[in-house]
């Protein structure tokens, strides 16, 4: 069956993800300045790219946030105090995530949030085999999406939303305010939120961390197309494009292109879609905050920040926010 057909089947059958992602490739690539939303990067190949990323010597936010973790985990965790539902958003591997549970052993329990089921699985079954008093309740759904919370057997004081990994700098500044907007409604009074936020510094220093030497990071931007070509039946020949990579000082956000290298005409499934010479596609930004445009930013979202704590060269922080009366 034509691929446009198997998408419309497979959105009326209620699994409409190949359906979304064709409609939002298509809708990018037809807008004026062509975009393709930086959700697409982590499929399977992609997120072991993004894992190389973060080991590279360049890409700093990684170590210096882990490093933020290990040396404040047991002052953070004194801030969730006892009967804490912590409740993490995109857990991922959570490696951040067992430096503060080491810390916090006094938890009501421990809810990772994760769009991919197979992902949520591991983690958690690696959880309970580390933390077998833990109680441990995965909630499988997209995260910028409303969810309902699970109840753990026990009380609980408080519901802590932890977001590391400076992910929100990948929200636009409204987007951002959004969903931080959720976050507060979500812990409601008494609540908070511990976020990791990478903070604004040398434009030499965000340039190399995007701009790798081995070219780890352009193969993961270049991997969106090889993604389309696999899963959308697209034609990109991924030595049409490179990956152009910059920090836009006037938005305070790091920007990633990828830049046709000729004029191009290129079929994705049922379509096709026209590139000129130099013509770009904007993959993703990563806005980076002073401590006080974040401060800004979290009180127009409903909350007040309680603790900053950032490394000595001041490149990352992880703030803990709490939920305004
Ligand atoms: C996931 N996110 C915080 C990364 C960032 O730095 O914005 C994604 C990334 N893009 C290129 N390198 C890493």
């Amino acid at each position: 069956m034509p691929l446009l057909e198997r998408t419309r089947a497979a959105a009326h059958a209620g699994d409409s993800e190949v359906a979304d992602f064709y409609a939002e490739v298509i809708a990018g690539l037809t807008m004026p300045v062509k975009t393709l939303p930086c959700k697409y990067f982590y499929d399977e190949r992609g997120s072991q790219l993004f894992d190389e990323i973060c080991e590279l010597d360049e890409y700093y936010p990684t170590r210096t946030e882990a490093a933020i973790m290990e040396r404040c985990a047991a002052e953070m965790a004194a801030l969730l105090g006892p009967d804490c539902r912590l409740v993490e958003y995109g857990s991922g591997s959570s490696t951040k995530t067992r430096i503060l549970l080491d810390s916090a052993p006094h938890l009501a329990a421990y809810v990772p949030v994760d769009i991919s089921r197979v992902h949520l699985q591991k983690t958690a079954e690696g959880l309970r085999r580390r933390y077998p008093r833990l109680e441990i309740l995965p909630v499988c759904a997209d995260y910028t999406a409303s969810f309902t919370l699970p109840e753990p057997s026990g009380p609980v004081s408080r519901t802590v939303a932890y977001f590391p990994g400076s992910t929100i700098g990948n929200f636009h500044p409204r987007q951002a305010q959004f969903f931080l907007t959720q976050i507060a409604q979500l812990c409601g009074e008494g609540g908070g939120l511990l976020i990791g936020v990478d903070l604004k510094k040398d434009p030499a220093v965000l340039h190399a961390a995007y701009n790798d030497a081995k070219g780890v990071t352009a193969a993961f931007n270049l991997n969106v197309l090889d993604r389309i070509n696999q899963e959308l039946r697209g034609a990109f020949v991924l030595d049409d494009f490179a990956h152009h990579a910059f920090y836009n000082e006037e938005l305070g956000r790091i920007e990633m292109h990828l830049v046709s290298q000729k004029d191009q005409t290129v079929a994705i499934c049922e379509s096709a879609v026209t590139f000129a010479a130099g013509e770009t596609i904007h993959t993703e930004c990563s806005y980076k905050y002073s401590r006080e445009e974040f401060a800004e930013l979290a009180r127009s979202a409903g909350f007040e920040i309680q603790n900053f704590w950032t490394d000595p060269n001041e490149l990352f922080s992880v703030q803990y926010l709490t939920v305004a009366r």
